[in-house]
């Protein structure tokens, strides 16, 4: 069986975060990895996506042009891929020649399949910008769960598949501006028509829990004719004379990308034709790793497109979507800078990206959304990744070089078997796509191993008793230095592996009973596989990565607020008369201020970045009319503003010059 592994092709039109890495690009890479170790051929591609409105959006957002967008983005998502360790053997881009070609030659044979439809529609134009708007240039509110801000292709919050047409009180997300309608000419695939063979396909294949009840709706609710053409000059041009002025839908075309990157990667290697291997033999299992979202398009209409042209392509085996990670109980999203991007925190924390992945493996969001805090990513790397399984490993290694560092190894029968089970249990989930219950099963080795070691007590041994019965734990460390490589593979599995001087052993050794090695020799002292996380360096990754969520500056579309709205906040400045720290909180201040009425006591959080005494004496703004609060059992009223900057550092904001105490901003 020939594997070919994808993940889904980033946007080129901004950085990755850690949601992308859970949710589709660490998955696709513990899977490669595995089957790798099976010893099973394996090709395993992404590659940025650089079509669709996100893109031409931002360039007009940024007052610059798509093509200058992708050129910035995507040499950055390689390379914030490459430094998570995922093994993609090519990444390729959609705006590769050889991919418009691809896209334009599928296009022409549905046409001459009979599969697309010519349709004039009705489409929004914005009066103020002077340009038809694609369906995600338009927002309004979802007909189906009243989300307000869903967009003219699809929900965000339900899901839904819309058109814009379907959008109450729709806007323009370029001008604000209300659209009006016009009529344009698209070509429209007939997922009606081709819906028994999409059915056909889908039953026969077995989905993902989160995965099938989505697709079912889909077909329960009946397939619609969907436009695979948009009135966009950034795009796959659609390669008819009367329709130059437009382009391939995005998700017509970027699918395509899988088969394109894979005759690009042929190419690369020198055998042109290799590509055909995968996508045109029924020995092929392709896996597509993708996020919730993009659940319709590759297992309805990705597929769709591939019978239709009745080429012998083969179609995906299994879609294994994941659900959203969120980040300290929000959704993550790079326009709101609410997010914690690949490439800061590999400039932050070079040395710490297995760690990053553990906690993402642990955290990975496979059958409902999950939640990722600072505060649980040091558990998890203090309280697992290094309590449970790496001090493990250190600790037989210096036991071992205490003793003398080298010795037969003859394990016993309980520990192979634990192993060769765990080996096996490991394989059956990574299989199923439950990697953070894999990577379960290897701390639930390590912790039957710690407590046998424990009560082996070998330090009460003599010496050479005690050295074999550390030795015979090193047929556990040369397991788990295959075990942890889909999981660990940047630092910890391979300098486990050089410690002890083995090298990968095929997957299946791991699941027989018999020894892996026969013989153990450490050439140095033994070095921590990881060290623990600081609260110092918690506090540093987090000052330095930690996400403002902030709506000026950003590319999201602003909100307005009315005047009235506004005026509902009294904003008063006073002046700070007394400043003290609040006991056991290392982050309050609880301050005195004097206003027009009086005196009152505000509980700040800016302990860490200003003393008392800095405070004593100066003005601040006040929100007078936020209700009060009780905070560490002090009756808090209303809050002082602070401006927070990049770092998180927060600074006082005060008038230019003093003012009477109780004078009103407005
Ligand atoms: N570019 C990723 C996204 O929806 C989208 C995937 C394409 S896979 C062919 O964020
Ligand atoms: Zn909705």
């Amino acid at each position: 069986m020939r594997h070919l592994v994808t993940a889904a092709l980033p946007y080129a039109n901004g950085p990755l975060h850690i949601g992308h890495i859970a949710g589709a690009y660490l998955p696709a890479d513990i899977f490669a990895r595995y089957l790798r170790l099976r010893g099973r051929e394996v090709l395993f591609i992404c590659g940025s996506d650089e079509h669709g409105v996100a893109i031409t959006l931002r360039a007009f957002q940024e007052n610059t042009t798509p093509q200058a967008i992708i050129d910035k983005y995507h040499p950055l998502l390689e390379q914030s891929l490459r430094g998570m360790g995922i093994s993609m053997d090519f990444y390729g881009r959609t705006s590769d020649p050889l991919h418009h070609e691809v896209s334009q030659r599928l296009f022409l044979r549905l046409l001459e399949k009979g599969w697309l439809e010519k349709r004039s529609v009705e489409q929004f134009w914005d009066p103020q910008a002077q340009t038809f708007l694609p369906d995600r240039y338009i927002v309004g509110t979802c007909p189906h769960c009243g989300y307000e801000e869903a967009y003219g292709d699809q929900c965000e919050k339900c899901g839904a598949l819309l058109a814009p047409t379907d959008l109450r009180n729709p806007r323009s997300r370029l001008t604000g501006a209300v659209p009006e309608k016009r009529t344009s000419e698209q070509y429209y695939l007939r997922l009606d028509a081709l819906q028994p063979k999409i059915e056909a396909y889908v039953r026969c294949q077995t989905w993902k829990p989160n995965v099938g009840p989505v697709i079912e709706n889909w077909l329960k609710a009946g397939l619609a004719p969907r436009a695979i053409t948009r009135d966009l000059s950034w795009g796959v041009p659609v390669p008819l004379p009367e329709m130059q002025s437009k382009v391939l839908y995005v998700w017509f075309e970027a699918p395509l990308g899988y088969i394109s990157i894979s005759q690009r990667w042929a190419q690369s290697i020198g055998e042109p034709e290799r590509w055909k291997d995968f996508w045109k033999s029924p020995d092929t299992h392709i896996t597509h790793f993708i996020g919730k979202d993009n659940i319709v398009f590759h297992t309805i209409i990705f597929p769709a497109v591939l019978m239709a042209a009745e080429e012998g392509y083969t179609l995906p085996a299994a879609v294994p979507a994941n659900e959203f990670l969120n980040l300290e109980g929000q959704k993550l999203s790079t326009s709101r800078r609410w997010s914690i991007d690949i490439h800061e925190y590999l400039k932050a924390a070079p040395h710490r990206v297995d760690e990053l992945r553990f906690v993402l493996t642990a955290l990975m969001p496979q059958t409902k959304d999950r939640d990722f805090t600072w505060e649980e990513f040091a558990t998890r790397i203090n309280n697992e990744l290094v309590a449970t399984l790496t001090n493990l490993i250190h600790r037989i290694l210096t036991l071992l070089w205490r003793y003398g560092g080298e010795a037969g190894v003859t394990p016993p029968d309980y520990l192979l078997q634990a192993r060769a089970e765990a080996a096996r249990t490991v394989a059956a989930k990574i299989e199923a796509y439950d990697f953070s219950g894999a990577l379960e099963d290897i701390l639930h080795l390590a912790q039957v191993a710690n407590k046998s070691l424990t009560e082996s007590a070998p330090w009460h041994k003599p010496q050479g008793e005690a050295l074999s019965i550390v030795a015979s734990y090193a047929d556990l460390l040369a397991a788990l230095g295959t075990l942890l490589e889909p999981f660990l593979p940047v630092r910890v599995a391979p300098s486990l592996r050089a410690q002890i001087g083995v090298e990968l052993f095929p997957w299946e050794r791991l699941e027989e009973p018999t020894p892996l090695i026969s013989h153990v020799r450490l050439k140095d002292s033994p070095q921590p596989l990881v060290v623990k996380l600081s609260s110092e360096e918690l506090q540093h990754l987090r000052a330095q990565l930690f996400p403002t969520a902030s709506t000026s500056a950003s590319s999201a579309p602003m909100e307005y607020i009315s005047i009235e709205d506004f005026q509902k906040v009294q904003l008063r400045v006073v002046t700070i008369r007394a400043a003290e720290r609040v006991p056991k909180a290392d982050k309050l201040l609880k301050l005195t201020i004097e206003s027009a009425d009086g005196i009152h006591t505000v509980v700040s959080g800016v302990a860490q970045h200003y003393s008392p005494e800095e405070l004593v004496g100066k003005q601040a703004v006040w929100v007078a009319n936020l209700a009060p609060r009780s905070l560490r059992g002090i009756q808090s009223e209303g809050m002082l503003l602070f401006a927070e900057d990049r770092e998180g550092r927060l600074v006082r904001v005060a008038p230019e010059s003093p003012v009477t105490p109780g004078s009103l901003v407005k």
